[in-house]
C-alpha cells in the first residue's frame, strides 16, 4: 500500500526529559515497524519550562513548535493526542484540562501523587469521551506478555506467590543532588510511585486485585545538595526504599520491594510467580528472556528452570521487529504502548485489559497510599477502591 492516504494524528508532548524523549522516539518509530499503521503520528508541540531547552528539543526531536505554556498544548487545534510526561505534580491539571479538551490523553506512571488527586483524574474522564491510558510500559515487555497468556492458560495451575523487587542504586552517592523526585511536593513519594508503581501494576495485571498491604519505608540520607548551589543543602522530603507485603484476593501472597539503594543493581524490575505447576521469573535487566519451571516435566532428567528467548516470530509483537533472536530494547516498550494506544484511538478500540486505563491508575495509587499508610501505622491495610 502507498500510504499516502493514510490518516495522520497529531501529537502534544508535555516534556522533553527522559520521558519525553522516549515518548517521541516511540511516536516517530510506530510507523517504522508497525505498518501500515493505525495513522501517522505528526509531531505538532512541545511544552517545556525553559525556552533554549524545549526549543532545542523541538528541534532534535522533530516537533513543528514548541511552548512554555503548557495550555497551549493541550488547546492546540492541530493535537489530538496529549501526551503528558511531566514530574509528577503536573500530572492532574494538565491531564483533566487536556480530557476536557477533547484530546485523548496518555500519561506517564504513577498517575498522580496520592489517590485523591487520581480520582479527581478518573472523575475527570469519566465525564469525557476521550482515550486514555497510563504509561505502564513493562505490560507491552514481550516476556511479560508472555508469562501473562501462561498463567492465564493455566500453565502454574493455582498462583501462590508473586514476589518483585524493582531495584536501582543511582542514589548511594550522599553527594547525589536534591532532584524533583526527592522532593513530596514534585513527586508525591519516593521509589514507591516511582518504582513501586510498576511492580504494584504489574501484581494486579498478573496476578490480580489485592485484598491486603502491610509496608515498611525507609530514608538513608535526609539531606542532599541542592542541584544549583551544591554548597547548600536540603531536606529529602520522600522514602528512599520500601517494603512491603500483599494478599490478593485469590488467595496468594507476596512481598513487593524498591529501593535507590541496592548498590550494584541498576534497573532490576524483577519478579517471581510460584504455582502448583511450576514457576515463572522476569529480570527486567535481561529483557528478551522469561525463566520457566514446570513441575511437570516430562522428562525428568531435565527437570528444571529454563530460559526461554522471547524473541520469535509467534511471541507478542515481535514479528513487528526483527527476525528469529535478534532481540529488542527498553525503547520497544514504549513504541509497543503507543501502538497500542494509537490503534485504540484511531480504531475505537478499548485501551484495557492489555493497556492501562485510568482506573487501572487510580486503583494503583490507593495501593500505594495503603502501603504508605500502613508503614505510618504499622498497621495491615485492607484495599478499598
Ligand atoms: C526511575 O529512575 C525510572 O526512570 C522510572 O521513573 C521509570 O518509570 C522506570 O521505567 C525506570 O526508572
Amino acid at each position: 500500500m502507498s500510504g499516502v492516504n493514510l490518516r495522520r494524528i497529531g501529537i502534544g508532548m508535555l516534556g522533553y526529559a527522559f520521558m519525553g524523549k522516549a515518548h517521541s522516539h516511540a511516536w516517530k518509530d510506530i510507523p517504522i515497524f508497525f505498518w501500515p499503521p493505525p495513522a501517522i503520528p505528526d509531531l505538532v508541540v512541545i511544552y517545556g519550562r525553559t525556552e533554549n531547552k524545549v526549543k532545542e528539543a523541538a528541534l532534535r526531536y522533530g516537533y513543528k513548535r514548541f511552548t512554555t505554556n503548557w495550555r497551549e498544548v493541550v488547546k492546540d487545534p492541530e493535537v489530538e493526542i496529549v501526551d503528558n510526561c511531566l514530574p509528577n505534580h503536573l500530572h492532574k491539571n494538565p491531564t483533566i484540562e487536556a480530557m476536557e479538551e477533547g484530546k485523548h490523553v496518555v500519561v506517564e506512571k504513577p498517575l498522580a501523587r496520592s489517590a485523591e488527586e487520581a480520582k479527581e483524574i478518573l472523575d475527570a474522564y469519566r465525564r469525557s469521551k476521550v482515550k486514555a491510558m497510563v504509561a505502564f510500559n513493562y505490560r507491552f515487555v514481550p516476556a511479560v506478555m508472555l508469562a501473562k497468556k501462561l498463567i492465564d492458560e493455566g500453565f502454574l495451575g493455582r498462583i501462590y506467590h508473586f514476589r518483585a523487587r524493582y531495584l536501582q542504586d543511582w542514589l548511594i552517592d550522599p553527594n547525589f543532588p536534591l532532584v524533583w523526585r526527592l522532593q513530596r511536593e514534585s513527586a508525591g513519594s519516593g521509589p514507591l510511585g516511582d518504582l513501586g508503581s510498576h511492580i504494584v501494576d504489574l501484581a494486579r495485571y498478573l496476578i490480580g486485585e489485592p485484598k491486603k498491604v502491610t509496608g515498611m519505608m525507609k530514608t538513608f540520607i535526609e539531606e542532599r545538595p541542592l542541584p544549583r548551589d551544591p554548597s547548600k543543602k536540603g531536606r529529602v522530603t520522600v522514602e528512599d526504599s520500601f517494603v512491603a507485603t500483599i494478599e490478593f484476593e485469590n488467595g496468594a501472597i507476596g512481598t513487593l520491594e524498591a529501593t535507590r539503594f541496592a548498590t550494584g543493581r541498576k534497573n532490576y524490575n524483577n519478579f517471581e510467580i510460584n504455582g502448583e505447576k511450576g514457576s515463572i521469573e522476569f529480570n527486567l535487566e535481561r529483557l528478551n528472556e522469561l525463566k520457566v519451571y514446570w513441575h511437570e516435566e516430562p522428562i525428568k532428567d531435565i527437570e528444571g528452570w529454563h530460559t526461554i528467548l522471547v524473541t520469535e516470530e509467534h511471541h507478542p509483537y515481535i514479528r513487528y521487529y526483527w527476525p528469529s533472536g535478534h532481540i529488542i530494547g527498553w525503547e520497544h516498550t514504549f513504541i509497543n504502548e503507543l501502538y497500542h494506544f494509537l490503534d485504540a484511538v484511531v480504531n475505537d478500540k478499548d485501551i484495557g485489559p492489555q493497556g492501562a486505563t485510568i482506573e487501572d491508575g487510580y486503583r494503583n495509587m490507593v495501593i500505594l497510599d495503603a502501603i504508605a499508610e500502613s508503614a505510618k501505622r504499622g498497621l495491615a491495610i485492607e484495599i478499598r477502591y
